[in-house]
């Protein structure tokens, strides 16, 4: 879906640019003021270093962990739990008075080997998974607010990918649809009954096959009366040239259903030339579509985080990922220094209070409502 904007967008830059430069409220604090939460992954290993654990709380006011509460580090071996590394994000961010996001309980990627390749039958993966959720849920139950209960279940095509979980052997609901995932909100919910489930996934930004997919299986588990409480939209970015261009459409959609939506990853990551810099017109870009988008998820009331994936450009899944190819994804550069997108967010965020200025008690009015729904 391309969503080219219009070209009097570029006239803006420069007076938006200039204006926004003298911004000093915190992105935490405008945030705060619209009654939203505002996040990024962490890596808990870089926690000792100055910049990147001043900037973050300074910052943020919710957290979570890009790695450290998957599968892979929470059960690398059988029935062998590891929350060291997840406990540190705990740590950390109630020391500083932040709230956590869990990621991820179930994903069809990225598991162990011995859970990969252990060639187990319909009954025993059915066990491990129950006993994995329930086990991760219970360890941070009342210090994790949210779950990401099930990641990317969907491709684009709005079918379930065939994975462990599902088909291949699946925990013996193969061919049932969404049952396994209805499964796994039951045993998460089980587990902690106060925390809000997510579904999440990406590429379902926009109004499209997949955000179908997902709707309607949202609409069945609310008209069935299985625990879902949110579904995480993760606005990766990957062509600044086609931006998703009907969120407030897709927000509204669901909370209409009855459950949060949180912007859960968001980066945009620019092309690169070869020396690796991205250009200032670039820069200014990028600095808009964070602005539209933090603008359509700050205004919805059902929007109730705005999260990226890792705030410094110094460490960014996207490099690695592109081959150098993109990257300078994030809101701050690899010195730790305010970009353009910075200036976006927190603009965003002001003038979101300025145009909405009820908007902080209709969040929390809504966010209340939410928690109120008994499973
Ligand atoms: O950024 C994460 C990267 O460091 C990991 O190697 C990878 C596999 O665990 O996951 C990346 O994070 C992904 C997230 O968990 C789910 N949505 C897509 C993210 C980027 O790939």
């Amino acid at each position: 879906m391309k969503d080219r904007k219009p070209l009097a967008l570029f006239l803006v830059i420069p007076m938006f640019v200039a204006a926004s430069t003298s911004a000093a409220q915190s992105l935490r604090q405008a945030a705060q003021d619209i009654g939203l939460m505002v996040g990024t992954a962490v890596k808990p290993a870089l926690f000792s270093n100055p910049d990147y654990a001043r900037t973050l709380v300074r910052q943020f006011n919710i957290v979570e962990a890009e790695n450290e509460m998957k599968w892979t580090a929470t059960e690398p071996t059988r029935g062998v739990f590891d929350f060291r590394a997840g406990d540190r994000v705990v740590q950390f961010a109630e020391a500083h008075d932040v709230k956590v996001r869990g990621h991820n309980l179930l994903w069809g990627k990225y598991n162990p080997a011995w859970l990969e390749k252990g060639r187990f039958t319909p009954d025993q993966l059915r066990r491990i998974m129950k006993n994995h959720i329930q086990m991760v849920v219970r360890h941070y139950r009342g210090r994790v607010f949210a779950w990401d209960v099930v990641n990317e279940a969907f491709d684009s095509e709005g079918h379930l990918r065939h994975t462990l979980w599902y088909d291949e052997p699946g925990i013996g609901l193969a061919g049932k649809g969404t049952a396994y995932i209805a499964q796994a909100l039951r045993w998460a919910h089980e587990a902690d009954p106060h925390a809000l489930l997510f579904y999440n996934d990406f590429a379902a930004d926009g109004i499209n096959a997949k955000s179908d997919a997902i709707y309607e299986m949202v609409k069945d588990f609310k008209e069935q009366g299985f625990p879902i409480n949110g579904v995480g939209l993760q606005m990766h970015v990957f062509d600044p040239e086609d931006v998703p261009s009907n969120l407030g459409g897709n927000i509204g959609r669901f909370t209409r259903l009855g459950v949060e939506v949180q912007i859960t990853e968001m980066d945009v990551a620019l092309p690169l030339a070869g020396h690796g810099q991205a250009s200032d017109s670039q820069l200014a870009w990028q600095a808009i579509i964070y602005r539209n988008i933090a603008k359509t998820c700050a205004e919805n009331p059902g929007c109730t985080a705005f999260q990226m994936w890792g705030f410094t450009d110094r460490y960014s899944w996207i490099p690695a990922h592109t081959k150098g190819k993109r990257g300078a994804a994030l809101i701050f550069d690899a010195d730790y220094g305010p970009k353009p997108a910075y200036q976006a967010v927190v603009e965003a965020f002001q003038r979101v209070l300025k145009s909405h200025p009820q908007i902080k008690e209709e969040r929390l009015r809504f966010e209340r409502r939410v928690a109120a729904i008994g499973y």
